[in-house]
């Protein structure tokens, strides 16, 4: 199977969350997403979803950096390279530093294009073994304690299998502690989004006495060597998002000690290529790796479902349920959790899941193309 790639659409649409969203970085009501597809010579496509926030506070791209870059630097670089597979497209783009949202929105959109000329589910194309993943959620910073309490108890109820909770510096231990209170057994990890630094170590210390299975990203993005000294003050594992660009930096940070964990999230990494490579990495030296989320639209969602049926992906990510976000979500069926914590992967081919042309068309705000063939 030889790729001829034609053109890629950019759409931008709006999705308003069901509920605000925020950490330690800000808060989000609305989501503006980049929607890529990309079309081949026979007419087939592939859908693929730009996973760059509205506004650089979680790294720093936005919808409109990636906007231009896929335009001005990711379709000519594609029509020059002539790809022919989509393993090949992440080396294609090298050349572009940086900006991985904006090349993983197009990469995962070829992947899926592949995945359906070949007649075969995304997650069986990039070398899957699951039929089931197992699903968590992230909770965000809420108006009060109670309110929290609240939303941990309904996603317990539902099933899943892992909460984790946002924390930032003033809103830290006094909400583990109420958790705990309530909920002592349950599998409870914080994310601090890169809002402390090395003069936070006592109350680290401090977060090991409540049996978390780890602590997300609490220094800067760029800090390997301050993460490495907090991982050996404290017992808890750290897991490192922000910080993980590539198989070099999940490699730095195993030398390192800065972290035992690490979520994966195919925008920061570029898409699937790159993904399949930390985790590979990973998986040699034993470093769970899990699933992370962007607040994707079901595009998204699905490929982070085909991603998370990777070998290494061990632990529960934070792919749930698109009712969580979404009123409507723009694909048919939206994804959906069983009572056991876990969603099915689907059978179809490409991402298995249709997409609502009608629903995208009707939340477009901005329509682009340009030819990379
Ligand atoms: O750090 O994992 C994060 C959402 C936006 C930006 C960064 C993060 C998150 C989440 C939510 O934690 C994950 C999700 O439910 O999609
Ligand atoms: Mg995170």
């Amino acid at each position: 199977m030889r790729l001829q790639l034609e053109r890629i659409e950019l759409r931008e649409i709006e999705l308003p969350l069901k509920w605000p969203f925020e950490t330690s970085f800000g808060r989000t009501t609305k989501r503006r997403i980049m929607i890529v597809r990309v079309y081949d010579k026979s007419g087939a496509f592939g859908y693929g979803e730009c996973t760059a926030p509205e506004d650089p506070f979680f790294n720093h791209e936005t919808i409109d950096t990636a906007w231009i870059v896929v335009i001005n630097y990711v379709a000519p670089l594609l029509m020059e390279a002539r790809v022919e597979r989509a393993s090949d497209v992440n080396e294609s783009l090298a050349r572009i530093r940086g900006n991985r949202m904006a090349k993983g929105g197009v990469e995962t959109a070829i992947w899926d294009l592949e995945a359906r000329l070949s007649n075969q589910p995304l997650w069986k194309h990039i070398g899957g073994i699951r039929e089931e993943i197992t699903s968590g959620v992230s909770i965000g910073l809420q108006p009060s304690n109670d309110i929290l309490l609240e939303k941990v108890q309904r996603e317990i109820e539902a099933g899943y299998q892992r909460i984790k909770i946002k924390i930032k510096p003033g809103r830290d231990t006094a909400l583990v502690q109420a958790i705990r209170a309530k909920f002592p057994d349950i599998r409870l990890t914080v994310d601090a989004n890169s809002a402390y630094s090395l003069e936070d170590t006592e109350l680290f210390k401090q977060l090991d006495e409540y049996n978390l299975m780890m602590i997300e990203q609490p220094l800067a993005a760029g800090d390997l060597v301050d993460h490495g000294k907090l991982q050996s003050a404290i017992k808890t594992p750290i897991c490192l998002d922000e910080s993980i660009l590539t198989r070099t930096e999940a490699r730095h940070a195993h030398e390192l000690g800065s972290c035992r964990i690490i979520n994966i999230k195919l925008g920061r990494v570029g898409g699937h290529t790159e993904a399949k490579a930390i985790q590979e990495f990973c998986a040699a030296r034993q470093i769970p790796v899990w699933c992370g989320g962007m607040l994707e639209s079901g595009i998204g969602r699905a490929h982070n479902i085909a991603m998370s049926t990777l070998s290494g992906f061990t632990l529960p990510g934070d792919v749930s349920a698109s009712a969580r976000y979404w009123e409507e979500d723009v694909i048919n069926p939206p994804v959906t959790v069983r009572s056991a914590g876990t969603i099915a992967v689907p059978l179809g081919p490409g991402i298995g899941f249709e997409v609502n042309e009608a629903r995208l068309q009707s939340l477009t705000n901005r329509r682009e193309e340009v030819r990379i063939g």
